[in-house]
């Protein structure tokens, strides 16, 4: 049984396996929850993933963690949103999914989530949560052995509602 979690604050500051981060296709920093994965990390978390060649919108890469408590950063690359015609929300599963499988693969039991492309890419939350919340769970449902813990980490509350929305909502579809 994977336990599916909501808190709200700092993503570095969490101690877990992993956490993924809000990346763009350059992996070569940014803003937002990435600037703060690399000055947490320090320094060598941008020489490492300057040696990745980048990363494709909807797929995801793995680097060490370096100074963050968490061993490893998932760097997933989500949507920019442009209306909603462009397949975002399928990207946006995507990030999700792909961040979830190398997690597996590396033998993750505890995974952070922040709430990706709802920041500066500006995807609405409310949508983004309950694809996030939906890519999840059936991911965890597919693969029941692989994680421990997965958390949403938000950073307000609103994305803390929404995810609490999303889950409800999940879990009401579930039982119907
Ligand atoms: N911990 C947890 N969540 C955070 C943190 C934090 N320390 N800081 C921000 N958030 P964003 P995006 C939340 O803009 O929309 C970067 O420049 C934030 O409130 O970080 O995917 C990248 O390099 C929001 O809910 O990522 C890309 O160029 C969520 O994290 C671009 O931004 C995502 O916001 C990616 O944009």
């Amino acid at each position: 049984m994977t336990r599916l979690e909501i808190c709200k604050g700092d993503i570095t500051k969490l101690e877990v396996d992993a956490i993924v981060n809000a990346a763009n296709e350059s992996l070569l920093g940014g803003g937002g929850v990435d600037g703060a994965i690399h000055r947490a990390a320090g320094p060598q978390l941008l020489e490492e993933t300057r040696t990745l060649g980048g990363c494709p919108t909807g797929e995801a890469r793995i680097t060490s963690g370096y100074r963050l408590p968490a061993k490893w950063v998932i760097h997933a690359v989500g949507p920019v949103w442009r209306g909603g015609e462009a397949n975002e929300e399928a990207l946006l599963a995507s990030a999700y999914r792909h961040a979830l499988t190398l997690a597996a693969e590396h033998g993750v039991r505890s995974i952070a989530f922040p709430a990706i492309s709802t920041g500066v890419y500006g995807f609405p939350k409310e949508r983004a949560a309950r694809i996030a919340v939906d890519t999840v769970r059936a991911f965890v449902e597919s693969h029941p052995h692989a994680f421990d813990r997965v958390i949403f980490c938000c950073f307000d509350e609103a994305c803390v509602r929404a995810h609490e929305r999303a889950l409800r909502q999940a879990a009401r579809e579930s039982e119907s």
